[in-house]
């Protein structure tokens, strides 16, 4: 997994310009994209120079550079921007503040698009915080009331009609930070904890009047939405009446009491707030920057953005990449590992291996492919890109075993050429030759390839039928005349031994023996040369022969493709014929 980026400053994710359309910025998109891990989302809302981006700063722990602070009532920050960093407390989570700072801003006519901003922040968050000055009174609770038009900006199913229940599933935590808070936390004389507070300014009042009706309609949903609240109140962060430039104070000179309840209130942030989930699955930054284009993109249609909607086009958006991906991560593996042309074996083991990595990869990529349709979508890719893999590895390897044998027949058809193998078990030799090159090259090297390589012998052998049958014709032959020179080689010495001439005195013998020995070798000599005639004889027959029978072989080719051309010619014609013609056009 890739680290989170690292951001100086934070970046500017939704403009609004006060125009009629809120423009996202491919900028924020793509640093969001880039992000694998879950996104734990604190927005902060509500009135501009309320010191939310002072307080944001606090949370991403950054001194200097950050949501930049402005003590002028023309605020800076136009539209939602947005800061990652690493989880202070949690390895492996992002951290995205998120600020919106131009809510309600006087310079805005357009308080539709706030609106939109405030639902936006709503639904992309896990902590929502509401920023409010001094107290929590009825006009803090007043500013509140876009809640209660939720229904109008937000859909959760599509074409339902929709209960509290419903909105409960995404709504956020809810933290009220009160600002600036001087006053004692008492009630009536009774001395109470923040959250006290902020529950008491939520009580219902007894009444049946449209007044009380309408204090305790915006109360409700607001208890109904936020079930999970809690508060915090701020004192004044420096002993001056006009805290101006406060990123410029250092820790140390601000007031004691705020750097506390600021330590606390980040604290239970870091601790609180969740990852980001939708409908159960959690968001990390692709998920996220998905959901928020097609919010947008609800919103520039004209309409309420609906997370059901949302979610199931998300789906289908990110589990086509990720089955993209998965496949991607197949081959990348598969091209890098296998080496055509390899065993049949070989491969497929490489094949389940990458397939499993291309699974993992789609888990973790995918979102809630629940009917498992984008899980088979991939099995069936995978399965024929591994048939392509197949076909090309048993390509590659008839190359392969084609190439080392024709190699072989050209050392082989230079010797027969020569003759070397027109002898007595010249055949034998050769067909040893064969078999032994066979064995070396394939069965011990690449026993898969011993099929494949041994039908491409058969093929050579077919191919010089001829030339084989002629070889092992004058094996035959030579090993005949062969045996006939052995035998009568063993008559001649046989008649030696019984020549009475043999047997008389010493010297006389020995010149007889002389002589006769002088004949016999003659006579051997004779033989010899009559059996090299024989054998020359017999070679240059076969040559003739051979010579022969591969004219006749070249001119039966040749008609054999006359006919074969005058076939195909026919076969043209007939197809022609038989294809459906065109109905004639009939006059009327
Ligand atoms: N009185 C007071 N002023 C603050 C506080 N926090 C920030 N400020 C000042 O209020 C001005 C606006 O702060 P800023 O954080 O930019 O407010 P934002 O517009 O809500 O983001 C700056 O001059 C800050 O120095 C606070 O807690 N109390
Ligand atoms: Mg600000």
């Amino acid at each position: 997994m890739s680290s989170i980026p690292i951001l100086e400053a934070p970046v500017c994710m939704l403009e609004n310009s006060g125009e009629a359309k809120l423009r996202l910025h491919p900028e924020a998109l793509e640093i969001l994209q880039s992000i694998e891990q879950p996104l734990v989302v604190v927005a902060v809302v509500r009135l501009y120079r309320t010191g939310k981006s002072f307080l944001m700063n606090k949370l991403a722990k950054k001194k200097n550079r950050g949501f930049s602070l402005r003590s002028t009532v023309q605020s800076h920050t136009k539209g939602i921007w947005m800061w990652c960093i690493p989880h202070p407390c949690k390895p492996g989570l992002c951290l995205v503040i998120i600020d919106t700072e131009s809510l309600e801003d006087v310079e805005k006519g357009d308080q539709k698009n706030d609106q939109w901003l405030f639902a936006l922040s709503i639904l992309m968050s896990s902590m929502l915080i509401y920023n409010s000055m001094k107290i929590i009174d009825q006009n803090a609770l007043f500013d509140l009331h876009l809640v209660t038009k939720l229904t109008d900006l937000i859909k959760v199913q599509k074409g339902q009609e929709e209960t509290g229940e419903d909105y409960r599933k995404f709504s956020p935590k809810f933290v009220w930070a009160v600002r600036g808070f001087d006053l004692e936390l008492k009630i009536k004389g009774r001395k109470v904890t923040e959250d006290g507070f902020l529950e008491f300014a939520l009580q219902l009042k007894k009444g049946k009047s449209e007044s009380i009706k309408n204090y305790n309609f915006q109360r409700e949903w607001i208890r109904d939405f936020f079930p999970c609240r809690i508060c915090f109140t701020f004192p004044r962060p420096i002993d001056n009446k006009n805290p101006k430039d406060l990123d410029k104070i250092l820790d140390h000179e601000l007031v004691k009491d705020f750097v506390e309840v600021s330590k606390k209130f980040c604290s239970y942030i870091y601790d609180y707030a969740k990852p980001k989930c939708v409908q159960g699955a959690v968001l990390n930054g692709r998920l996220f920057a998905t959901l928020l284009e097609k919010f947008v993109e609800f919103i520039h249609s004209g309409q309420a953005p609906c997370l059901e909607s949302a979610v199931t086009q998300m789906a289908q958006i990110e589990n086509s990449k990720a089955v993209e991906e998965a496949v991607q991560c197949y081959q990348e593996s598969m091209e890098k590992l296998v080496k055509f042309p390899m065993e049949s074996d070989k491969l497929s083991k490489h094949h389940r291996c990458d397939e499993e990595k291309a699974y993992d990869t789609f888990r973790k990529c995918s979102f809630m492919d629940e009917q498992q349709e984008f899980q088979q979508k991939l099995q069936s890719d995978l399965e024929s890109s591994y048939k392509q893999y197949h076909s090309k590895n048993k390509h590659e390897l008839e190359v392969f075993c084609s190439d080392r044998l024709r190699k072989v027949f050209q050392f082989v058809e230079k010797k027969v050429e020569q003759n070397a193998y027109q002898r007595p078990g010249g055949f034998k030799q050769l067909f040893l030759y064969l078999k032994c090159f066979l064995l070396e090259n394939f069965y011990f090297k690449c026993p898969r390839a011993m099929i494949l390589a041994s039908n491409v012998l058969s093929e050579f052998q077919v191919k010089k039928e001829t030339e084989m049958k002629i070889i092992l014709q004058m094996d035959k032959d030579l090993t005949e005349k062969e045996k006939e020179i052995t035998g009568k080689c063993a008559e001649v010495q046989h008649t030696q031994a019984r020549d009475p001439a043999y047997k008389k005195p010493e010297k006389e013998k020995a010149a007889r023996v002389e002589q006769r020995n002088q004949a016999q070798e003659e006579q051997v000599l004779q033989i010899q040369k009559q059996l090299e005639d024989e054998r020359m004889r017999i070679m240059h027959e076969n040559k003739l022969l051979l010579e022969q029978k591969l004219q006749d072989q070249q001119q039966y080719l040749k008609e054999f493709d006359d006919i074969a051309q005058g076939m195909q010619e026919e076969i043209d014609s007939l197809r022609f014929q038989a294809k459906p013609s065109e109905p004639d056009c009939v006059l009327l």
